[in-house]
């Protein structure tokens, strides 16, 4: 698997995400601005975590409060957070990608802790965010050294052009969803990661087959930012993701895992 070329930021951004269904700027934020989100970060956790509802954060280790694996909606909970998704360079790039206007809907935390932070199957965004048409992407942000070893990021290139294929449930916590014919020869040759170096983003269109390792090593974290923006055009269907929601978080609290 090589790693991508060099950044993709300025006039040509468009057109390699059409081409690719990613993009990469490396970095888009420097140590300072890094150094400020991850101050306000560790902020967040002490002071909202506790009232956040428990769909909205997860854990590898139920029982251990230091083992934060995903927060959902952190926006909804908190000014900083607020602002970086709606207000930021983040959202002007999601409207250069997907050519429009764009609705910010999420920014999510998501961790992978030392020794048994669980990989993030092969999945499309898409799948989950039951919107017509698919017009939507997710941003990505390290907030410290993302490599092999603790569970970078892969894209399938230009896997947003063939639309969705089959997932099915993958029982780990935060992608209850994953894909049950990924692997195939195009997949692979087509595969690259991406380590990379804190302040590193990446943009996937919600069509792109992505997946992470897990996390192998014994000290480190793995941790990063996710921004979702639907398109303005694109419309939710309330009705069946709110059934979807309900299902999964019956399901979680059964199998004890929320
Ligand atoms: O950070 C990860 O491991 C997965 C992120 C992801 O699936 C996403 O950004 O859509």
């Amino acid at each position: 698997m090589a790693h991508s070329s060099k950044s993709a930021a300025g006039s040509d951004v468009k057109d390699s995400f059409d081409r690719d269904g990613y993009l990469t700027v490396e970095p888009l934020f420097n140590f300072a601005k890094m150094t400020e989100i991850n101050i306000e970060l560790d902020r967040f956790i002490a002071d909202r975590v506790q009232s956040m509802g428990k769909n909205e954060v997860y854990y590898e280790d139920i029982n251990d409060r230091a083992s934060i694996k995903q927060m959902m909606n952190m926006h909804d909970h908190d000014p900083y957070f607020d602002d970086l998704l709606k207000n930021s360079v983040i959202r002007t790039m999601a409207e250069t990608a997907l050519g429009e206007d764009v609705k910010g809907v999420n920014l999510e935390y998501f961790n992978k802790p030392p020794r048994i932070g669980k990989a993030t199957p092969a999945h499309q965004d898409g799948y989950y965010f039951h919107i017509k048409p698919l017009k939507a992407v997710t941003g990505w942000l390290a907030l410290e050294e993302v490599d092999h070893e603790n569970g970078c990021l892969h894209y399938v290139r230009s896997s947003h052009k063939s639309g969705l294929r089959l997932h099915g449930r993958s029982n780990v916590l935060g992608f209850s969803q994953g894909m049950t014919d990924f692997g195939t020869d195009t997949d692979k040759a087509n595969t690259v990661g991406f380590p990379c170096q804190a302040g590193t983003f990446l943009m996937h269109h919600c069509n792109t087959i992505h997946w992470a390792g897990k996390n192998r090593s014994k000290t480190r974290s793995r941790r990063a930012l996710g921004f979702i923006y639907f398109a303005k055009s694109a419309e939710v269907d309330k009705e069946t993701r709110a059934a979807y929601q309900a299902k999964l978080d019956r399901d979680l609290a059964s199998d004890k895992k929320i």
